[in-house]
């Protein structure tokens, strides 16, 4: 089923410079980028995103860190993408993350872990609407991928 999920690199994955090499890897997988931007995340932000861990020991420092610096703030679209992209990314100690995921790559530290990702369809369309207005969303274009397999089940 195609999705939309709510993807963000996090203060330390900007301040290493990995925009590059994660927005690849998504792109690489074949999911449509439907929205992109570099925010410097306010308070507000952060208080919304992470208000489920509000009240645990490490919640006054995820709101530290997750203001500390720009962001990029992405929704991609996909089959599926809620979950696999969360498998890209990998467990949130990156000592238990599988090999080649991103967090295993690229990431040494369970609070400060390179990346953000949606973890169910209704996490997904609150965190899309913090970040994002409906109009900075583009999902109305063709990814080759797409037309490839609009071609594949024409010719089945
Ligand atoms: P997730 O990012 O894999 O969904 P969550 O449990 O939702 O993981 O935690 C949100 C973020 O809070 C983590 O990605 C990490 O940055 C931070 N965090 C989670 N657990 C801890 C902890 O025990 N100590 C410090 N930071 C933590
Ligand atoms: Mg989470």
């Amino acid at each position: 089923m195609t999705e939309r999920t709510f993807i963000a690199i996090k203060p330390d994955g900007v301040k290493r410079n990995l925009i590059g090499r994660i927005i690849t890897r998504f792109e690489e997988k074949g999911y449509k980028i439907i929205g992109l931007k570099l925010l410097l995340p306010t308070i507000e932000h952060a208080e919304k995103h992470y208000a489920e861990h509000k009240g645990k020991p490490f919640y006054p420092r995820l709101i530290k860190y997750i203001t500390s610096g720009p962001i990029v703030a992405m929704v991609i679209e996909g089959p599926n993408v809620i979950a696999e992209s969360r498998k890209m990314m990998g467990a949130t100690k990156p000592e238990n993350a599988d090999a080649g995921t991103i967090r295993f790559e690229y990431a040494v530290s369970q609070e400060f872990n390179i990346i953000h990702g949606s973890d169910s369809p209704q996490s997904a369309e609150r965190e899309i609407a913090i970040y994002f207005k409906e109009d900075e969303i583009c999902s109305n274009w063709t990814t080759m991928l797409e037309m490839l397999m609009n071609e594949e089940q024409k010719s089945l």
